[in-house]
């Protein structure tokens, strides 16, 4: 049996990672940080059944990525054939206000793994795949952009994963690990932080719909994203680390689509056609028909922009090329944008007639967060 360790587990990405791998027959180790509310809600019913019975190929242990002892101590117990290092402070925003934090955790973070399993001796037995992004191409100096592409980082946030990136590219040459770097450009899931763009979205869209909310307030929506699900892009990563040789990957779907549009599709999944008018700060979007089970006002204003949303330095326009991945891996997404914004909105759409169920009855819910 295969053994895989995850940092970042209780993350979007580890928690679909990890169901794949159980599927697959391995025994899967991973890492959470210790918090004061439960944070495993994306990985529960991986960890018991619905009896109540613990998996026995399913463990998750204590740790964090500024942790080096830690690190050394959980990879000596676990003795994995697999280290997939998902865990990061991964809002790009955020990172402008944690810059030190982000660079300890997704850069240094990122060597820690690496010289943890040197030190241990598992060069030669234990595979790493390091979580790299697009956010590396930052400036636009190429479209569409793929392997050979230069990186021009935007944020802290990419420029710690610069340095993973190449620490990874280092410690492959200098000691013949496999280690590799999967380039992921954005994916998304019902499982989503609910702070990144498109889940903000599909969340505003459903309580709007269910007359739970006005509005939702947005930054930039002249950005353009290449947006997959999460789901294909797990199998991506597993993939990454099946091949003969250890290599780089760029992984994403070729098709890119602004922030106002995503915010079109998601309300026409609700029978809600809705358009944009202004621009900038003052460029506003409101319905012009609406034809479903959700009727909503033709006029009601349904998207704001709030400069807070907006970034010190942001990154315009990505748009990858998954040639390498689709020949070499053979990696195949299932999902195209219209599945992934039905997928989301179906599932938010469910979460929030609950909520909208127990707010008649008097009770009280969480979604009011913004
Ligand atoms: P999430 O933000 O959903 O998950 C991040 C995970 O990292 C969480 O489990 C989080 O724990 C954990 N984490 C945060 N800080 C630490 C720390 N100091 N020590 C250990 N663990 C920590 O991200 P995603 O699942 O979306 O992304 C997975 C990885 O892929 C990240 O590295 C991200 O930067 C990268 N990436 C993501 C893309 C995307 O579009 N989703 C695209 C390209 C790269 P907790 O739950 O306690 O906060
Ligand atoms: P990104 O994702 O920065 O690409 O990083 P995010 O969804 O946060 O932003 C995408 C684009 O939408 C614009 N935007 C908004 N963003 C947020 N979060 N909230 C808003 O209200 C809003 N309005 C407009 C942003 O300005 C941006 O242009 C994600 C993360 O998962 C990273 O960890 C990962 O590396 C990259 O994707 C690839």
């Amino acid at each position: 049996m295969k053994v895989a360790l995850i940092t970042g587990i209780t993350g979007q990405d580890g928690a679909y990672l990890a169901e794949l791998l159980l599927e697959k027959g391995y025994e899967v180790h991973g890492i959470k940080r210790r918090t004061s509310l439960f944070n495993t809600d994306r990985i529960d019913h991986l960890i018991t059944d619905e009896r109540g019975a613990k998996n026995p190929r399913f463990t998750n242990h204590y740790g964090d990525l500024t942790d080096s002892t830690n690190l050394i101590r959980i990879i000596q117990e676990v003795q994995p054939d697999e280290i997939y290092n998902l865990g990061a402070m991964s809002h790009v925003k955020v990172s402008f206000d944690s810059p030190e934090y982000v660079a300890d955790v997704d850069g240094i973070g990122t060597l820690r793994i690496l010289e943890a399993v040197r030190i241990l001796g598992l060069t030669q037995k234990t595979r790493i795949y390091q979580a790299s992004t697009s956010e590396l191409y930052g400036l636009v100096q190429e479209v569409p952009q793929k392997e050979t592409t230069p990186f021009y980082p935007r944020s802290p946030y990419a420029v710690a994963k610069m340095y993973g990136f190449w620490i990874t590219v280092n410690y492959r040459e200098a000691y013949g690990m496999y280690a590799c770097n999967g380039i992921l450009f954005n994916h998304e899931s019902p499982l989503r932080g609910e702070t990144f763009v498109t889940r903000k979205i599909t969340r505003g869209v459903a309580q709007i719909a269910l007359g739970m909310r006005e509005n939702i307030k947005l930054g930039n929506m002249d950005a353009k994203r290449d947006w997959g699900h999460a789901k294909d892009y797990v199998e991506a990563m597993w993939r990454i680390l099946q091949q003969d040789t250890p290599e780089d990957y760029v992984i994403a779907t070729g098709v890119t689509t602004t922030v106002r549009d995503f915010v079109k599709m998601a309300f026409a999944e609700v029978g809600v056609e809705v358009a944009f008018e202004g621009e900038g700060v003052n460029e506003i979007g409101r319905v012009v028909a609406s034809n479903g089970e959700y009727d909503l006002p033709v006029g009601q204003v349904v998207v704001k922009v709030d400069p807070t949303y907006f970034r010190p330095t942001e990154v315009d326009l990505l748009i990858g090329d998954p040639t390498k991945s689709k020949t070499k891996l053979g990696w195949e997404p299932k999902y195209d944008l219209a599945a992934l914004v039905k997928d989301m909105m179906e599932a938010d759409v469910s979460l929030f007639k609950r909520d909208a169920y127990l707010l008649k009855g008097g009770h009280k819910v969480l979604w009011q967060h913004e």
